[in-house]
């Protein structure tokens, strides 16, 4: 149907919600049915040729799909779930969306209007519920506002600094009628910089012996990664990427001076610290990137500081900037390109040095045990396709993915940067759906896959042919560390007895894999991708290997050598 296809005929709410749905281009949505949205479906059931709908397990992973989704195409990820259990099961992909500045539209379905506030079953006021978690959370309850303020969920979604919307429907106000015309498809706006903050930024640079540039956040496509990756190199500028925003930058290239965020070199953190000017576009420069807020200096920055950001509201927000730019990251990148070269000169052994750091990084020490996950890494490094999606959850496995992997093009890595487990399987899910020709690895750690290890169901129903790594330690590492810097030998909570992974994802149909030694990997994974279905490997990795660099046991004596010193 065509945006200019004004139906003007007695149609229900759910009918006209879908083919708004469809009009603004939404080809997916990921959902756990419910009664009281039963109109909505049954307004899918009749756009099924143009809107695919994804049944999942649980509503946390429709919402991570959802989010995934939306930080794969840029546009809005799109999730239906019922009231109360719905929703609040659904509640961490809207955080992660919040966090992330992911464009995401959630649709939630809403006790009858002639019931509210009598606490009616699963009733919740979801404008209270998502207050803080959603860029915006509305209840449509005139079936004739559909249009407008479905329209301006969209617009809200994508524009300014991109987030999640939350559209509460009460289930009378989607079996109404109604005779109102649609709106078009929504449009997302860019914003450049002026010719007087390009001359500023331009003089800034000028006057720079020690420059870093800060790429990260959202609302990046592959021309504006592009754009700014032939300024940078242009000018020989080094260029870090922000936690969980490494495919922002080609991580191979002369100038690239690494990630900030969990990982980061201890040497990168001081060069940052040291910099005479930071150009940082679409970053936030939250606490997991600034070493918990100690990299800039707060409020006033010790070095200046460039900040373009798609939020005005961002500007000034933590650090007092130097030159603020409110621009959109494909506008701004354009405009990057379109400037002069600088000689760059001044910083050329300063831009050397930092990207020799990174090289030096990325080299790996053994690990106590039968598997160098540090081996496996250079092995996904050297033989996996360039534009291979990697999706992480949280634990400290992902300090081999973050440390070890070089990401060469834009989205190629898919994590949430609130830290969230359980993110890994779904978002590889949504990935796989969203582009089947690339190769896509999850991610996980024997903790984070049990939070949505049931959507391995999901990935065997449409055949997204994933690949999951189960790093399994039997632990919650993370925490399990924390525990022992601080209350040396007392494990409390941490532990876990764990399934057979392999054969758990063998009676989901999967094909399974065991790794025990590090030369099993390369052919447990060829025989994963030519098994033509979605495979699971659990790799089983020592307990003293707890991070890339240090043993449990040596943390522990650490701990308690301070203890007594
Ligand atoms: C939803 C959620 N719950 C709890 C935490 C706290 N947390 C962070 S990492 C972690 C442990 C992760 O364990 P695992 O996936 O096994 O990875 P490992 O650290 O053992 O490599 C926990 C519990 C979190 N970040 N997110
Ligand atoms: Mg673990």
């Amino acid at each position: 149907m065509s945006a200019m296809n004004h139906k003007n005929n007695h149609r229900t709410g759910g009918e006209i919600l879908i083919d708004a749905l469809r009009i603004n281009g939404v080809d997916r949505a990921f959902c756990v049915p419910g009664e009281s949205y039963l109109a909505a479906l049954d307004a899918l059931h009749d756009a099924k040729e143009e809107i695919e709908l994804i049944v999942c397990r649980q509503e946390g992973g429709a919402t991570y799909m959802a989010e995934a989704y939306g930080k794969l195409t840029g546009k809005p990820g799109i999730a239906f779930v019922t009231r109360g259990p719905g929703a609040t099961n659904a509640s961490v992909g809207v955080h992660t969306a919040f966090q992330d500045s992911t464009p995401m539209i959630l649709f939630i379905g809403q006790v009858a209007s002639d019931q509210v506030e009598r606490e009616a079953f699963q009733e919740v006021d979801y404008r209270r519920m998502f207050g803080q978690m959603a860029k915006w959370v509305v209840q449509i309850d005139d079936v004739a506002r559909i249009p407008e303020l479905v329209s301006q969920a969209f617009h809200r979604a994508v524009n300014g600094r991109p987030g999640p919307v939350v559209v509460a429907l009460p289930e009378d106000m989607l079996t109404a009628h109604a005779s109102v015309s649609d709106v078009p498809a929504h449009k997302k706006v860019e914003i450049s910089a002026g010719a007087e903050q390009l001359q500023e930024l331009t003089d800034l640079l000028k006057q720079a012996e020690r420059p870093v540039v800060m790429l990260g956040g959202s609302g990046w496509n592959k021309q504006a990664v592009a754009d700014v990756e032939s300024f940078c190199a242009a000018n020989n500028l080094p260029v870090t990427t922000s936690f969980r925003c490494q495919d922002l930058y080609n991580n191979a290239l002369a100038n690239y001076a690494g990630e900030l965020g969990t990982s980061a070199s201890p040497k990168l953190l001081q060069s940052v610290k040291n910099s005479d000017l930071l150009l940082v576009i679409g970053a936030r420069i939250g606490e997991m990137t600034s070493a918990g807020y100690t990299m800039v200096n707060i409020p006033v920055p010790n070095q200046k500081l460039i900040h373009v950001h798609s939020g005005a509201e961002e500007l000034g927000r933590v650090y007092y900037p130097t030159l603020p730019i409110n621009a959109t990251m494909a506008a701004f990148a354009k405009q990057l390109r379109g400037l002069a070269k600088i000689s760059s000169d001044k910083w050329a052994s300063w831009t050397a040095e930092l990207n020799k750091n990174y090289n030096d990084n990325l080299q790996h020490a053994p690990i106590p045990g039968n598997v160098q996950m540090g081996e496996i890494m250079q092995w996904m490094r050297a033989n996996l396709p360039e534009d291979t999606i990697m999706t992480t959850g949280a634990g400290n496995y992902t300090a081999w993915p973050h440390r070890f992997y070089q990401y060469k093009t834009f989205r190629t890595q898919l994590g949430a940067t609130n830290g969230s487990m359980g993110y890994g399987v779904p978002a590889a899910i949504a990935a796989k759906l969203t582009d089947r020709d690339r190769t896509v690895i999850a991610f996980a750690g024997d903790g984070c896959f049990m939070m949505n290890g049931q959507e391995l169901a999901t990935a065997m129903q449409y055949d997204a042919r994933v690949v999951f790594i189960v790093v399994n330690n039997g632990m919650y590492g993370t925490i399990r560390m924390h525990q022992e810097r601080t209350y040396p030998g007392r494990v409390s909570g941490t532990a876990l007895a764990n399934p057979d992974f392999a054969a758990l994802a063998q009676a989901y149909g999967l094909h399974g894999e065991v790794v025990e030694n590090t030369g099993e990997f390369a052919p447990a994974f060829e025989r994963s991708v030519a098994s033509g279905k979605p495979a699971l490997i659990e790799i089983r990795i020592d307990q003293e290997a707890i991070t890339p660099k240090m043993t449990l046991s040596a943390m522990r004596e650490q701990a308690l050598a301070a203890q007594k010193g």
